[in-house]
């Protein structure tokens, strides 16, 4: 029989990217391998988890983390901020080459046969996949104060990742299989055809959870498109919501659609503002 995987956030976890692969019995050549993108950035070995991608041939989908390497390699150098400078410095030559000719083909979606297939979620409200904001297909959680999932029906299930704090999702139509491996937690897996999840245990916590207040206390104040580049630095992620919120800070020339975003969910622009 020929069988299906999707599995979760990756984060440079190779290891348990094998082993998963082991547990299930992939088969070359009959089986396919689905996952739900950001399998680079924050864990041990993020060239050896594409390389694995690469040689069995995985489908993957556009993560946040990749989307953010492949604007930065768009921008010259010169308009690079702090955070992607030390972006830049945590990548080797390889790792590069290898997300400037190859990640950045890596689709928003894929249609799969068991499952639409997206990193993050659905933007609500919306029809048409064309239609939803990229930003909003790679890092949506929240949606006026409401997991998005809640306020999205769709005509297939939904198979996501990013929200590793949320944890592992089964419900009626919608499977989220980001459970935190790089945190310590697991790598997780579902194969259609079986109805059967799989699990492998982080071999160690690669990295904490993010503590983003602390994080932001030392991101520059001045962000792309900042109103009021002299006021008073934010100092924490829920001052940026708040202030990104309000307006204080925003896209210049934000259009009716960026400005939907922002007061749905701050944190996607917090996120796509630079933070
Ligand atoms: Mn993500």
């Amino acid at each position: 029989m020929k069988r299906t995987l999707y599995i979760g956030d990756v984060h440079g976890c190779a290891d348990e990217l094998s082993a998963i692969i082991d547990q299930f019995g992939f088969v070359r050549g009959s089986d396919t391998i689905y996952q739900t993108g950001d399998i680079i950035n924050k864990g041990p070995d993020m060239m050896r988890a594409m390389r694995i991608v690469e040689e069995l041939g995985i489908l993957t989908v556009r993560g946040n983390h990749e989307e953010h390497l492949i604007r930065m390699m768009e921008t010259p150098k010169s308009n690079w901020t702090e955070k992607q400078k030390k972006r830049f410095k945590a990548l080797s030559l390889d790792e590069w080459v290898y997300i400037r000719d190859t990640v950045k083909n890596w689709p928003l979606w894929r249609d799969t046969p068991h499952a639409l297939l997206v990193h993050a979620g659905l933007e609500p409200g919306k029809t048409r996949l064309e239609d939803m904001s990229p930003e909003v297909l790679l890092s949506i959680r929240y949606w006026n104060d409401k997991p998005w999932f809640e306020q999205v029906k769709w005509n297939k299930r939904v198979i996501f990742g990013h929200w590793a704090k949320m944890g592992f999702v089964n419900i009626p139509g919608f499977i989220g299989l980001d459970s935190g491996c790089v945190y310590g937690k697991a790598l997780t897996a579902w194969c259609p055809e079986e109805d059967k999840f799989y699990s492998v245990p982080a071999l160690r916590e690669y990295t904490p959870v993010k503590d983003k207040a602390k994080e932001s206390e030392a991101a520059p104040c001045k962000v792309l498109g900042d109103n009021s580049p002299d006021s008073v630095p934010p100092k924490t992620f829920d001052e940026i919501k708040e202030r990104i919120a309000s307006g204080d800070i925003a896209c210049k020339e934000e259009t009716p659609e960026e400005s939907n975003i922002r007061k749905a969910s701050p944190s996607i622009s917090a996120e796509w503002a630079g933070y």
